[in-house]
């Protein structure tokens, strides 16, 4: 039998947090700057290539999409932060709603931080950290597109991402990875897994 992530389908999407679905048990929640590769990721993890829409434009992804695993169990790809265009008054609109997902969602069993290995823990992810740190569930923080950069180079980012993540008090896990490579995919369906099981 195959990794259970790969029986992932596109659910529906939805616009508001208003409208998430009654009948959901377990949400692993995908966050992360915009252009940081939450939808490569989503599609390198389930292991395939069009579940999730990417693109070289930043901000494509303003829906929250939701890929059902299995019945009542979900990935959920959120639109990225960090993204100038939207007006001030509809951004802090959005990042209320987003803290009360975050925080108040019990269905929610996880969090994967997805980061350009190359800009880690930027003014913006500390952001959400503090928000969704509170709520005590593991958070799993990855460095994606590792392919930029050297084997050094990359596990000196690591090592340096390492030290500042001692000070979390939730459970964390980290992960060098890399969308286009398929590189961590194992680790990563195996943590994911774990907290859907
Ligand atoms: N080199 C490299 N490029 C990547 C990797 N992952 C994603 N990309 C590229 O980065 C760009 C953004 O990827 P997306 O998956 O659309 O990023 P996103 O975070 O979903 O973006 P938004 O939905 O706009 O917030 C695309 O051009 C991807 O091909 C990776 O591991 N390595
Ligand atoms: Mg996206």
């Amino acid at each position: 039998m195959g990794d259970p992530l790969t029986f992932s389908k596109f659910d529906f999407s939805i616009a508001e947090f208003e409208k998430l679905p009654v009948n959901s048990s377990k949400e692993v929640v995908f966050a992360g700057r915009s252009n940081s590769g939450k939808s490569s990721v989503i599609n390198a993890i389930t292991g395939q290539k069009r579940l999730a829409r990417s693109s070289k434009t930043p901000g494509r992804t303003q829906l929250i999409n939701f890929y059902s695993v299995r019945p009542g169990c979900f990935l959920v790809d959120l639109p990225g932060y960090g993204y100038a265009r939207a007006p001030k008054t509809v951004k802090q609109n959005w990042q209320n709603l987003l803290a009360s997902y975050l925080q108040r969602r019990m269905q929610i069993c996880g969090l994967v931080l997805i980061m350009d290995i190359r800009h880690p823990l930027e003014k913006l992810d500390i952001m959400l950290l503090d928000i969704f740190v509170p709520a005590g569930k593991p958070i799993l923080f990855l460095l994606n597109k590792a392919d930029k950069l050297s084997k050094q180079q990359a596990l000196e980012q690591e090592r340096l991402v390492s030290s500042r993540l001692e000070l979390i008090t939730v459970e964390c896990y980290l992960e060098v990875f890399s969308a286009t490579q398929a590189m961590g995919t194992t680790s990563v369906r195996k943590i994911i897994n774990n907290w859907i099981s």
